[in-house]
């Protein structure tokens, strides 16, 4: 169980920067939850697109896993038991806390926990790579040699979950973004917590559009891509080598 995200629930007369502190990894799981839509199922999703694409003997990095539920969904999606999963945080508390629920977790192939920069940790032998809701967090001018070292990493017929909020070229922006609040406020969100966190996030989280992770994936040395999923200004895509 977590706690309640409440961080943003009184006035802040500066709003500081997001960080993935302790006080965001105690309540991540309520947080994104209430944030993001279509998480629950855009990771139980990529449990069973893992299990595709997963190859025998091969690695499956969950790359920025904050408490690992990626991590567990490939594992016990799985259906090979000789890959190795490795998930890859550079925030301590999330990678703490990452490692109680893997001690309850006994079931499925071996997982590595790794606290680093995924921008500069070694990525090698992967079938399947998701990065689920951190690509955005990635400064932009490190975004295409990430996922460069990504797909050459890669094995032939290996993929990359690729999930992200993205923006729009147009007036959809401004439909999308209030479909988000409502969303948001729909979960017992206030006014004030959307306005300081979208203040929080604002130089954090920097969305791109769908054509430029197309071109950029494309770009990096996947052949193929797929939007699996949309829900509102939330989307997953699938990318094949
Ligand atoms: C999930 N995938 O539950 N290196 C390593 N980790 C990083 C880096 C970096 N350079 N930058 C950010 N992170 C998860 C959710 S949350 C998304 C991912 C969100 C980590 C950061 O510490 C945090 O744990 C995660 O990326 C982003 O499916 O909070 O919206």
């Amino acid at each position: 169980m977590s706690d309640q995200d409440n961080i943003y629930n009184t006035p802040q007369t500066a709003v500081a920067d997001f960080e993935f502190n302790t006080a965001v990894a105690r309540v991540f799981p309520d947080m994104i939850k209430r944030s993001v839509p279509g998480y629950a199922e855009t990771v139980a999703m990529s449990g069973i697109i893992a299990a595709r694409y997963a190859q025998p003997g091969t690695h499956l990095y969950d790359l920025g896993c904050s408490l690992g539920a990626v991590t567990l969904a490939m594992r016990h999606a799985l259906k090979t038991s000789d890959c190795k999963i490795i998930g890859i945080d550079n925030s301590e508390s999330m990678l703490e806390r990452a490692g109680h629920y893997l001690a309850l977790d006994d079931d499925g192939p071996e997982v590595d926990l790794v606290c680093a920069d995924i921008c500069e940790c070694p990525i090698e032998n992967a079938s399947v790579t998701a990065l689920n809701f951190v690509l955005q967090f990635i400064e932009p001018q490190k975004r295409l040699a990430l996922l460069t070292r990504i797909a050459e990493a890669t094995c032939e017929g290996g993929a990359l979950i690729l999930s992200e909020k993205i923006a729009f070229d147009d007036q959809e922006q401004a439909l999308q973004t209030e479909l988000h609040h409502d969303f948001k406020r729909a979960n017992g969100y206030s006014d004030l917590e959307i306005s300081q966190k979208r203040s929080a996030i604002e130089n954090v989280l920097i969305p791109e559009t769908e054509s430029a992770h197309r071109e950029r994936l494309m770009q990096a040395g996947f052949s193929q891509v797929i939007r699996w999923y949309q829900c509102f200004n939330f989307v997953s895509y699938l990318a094949i080598k």
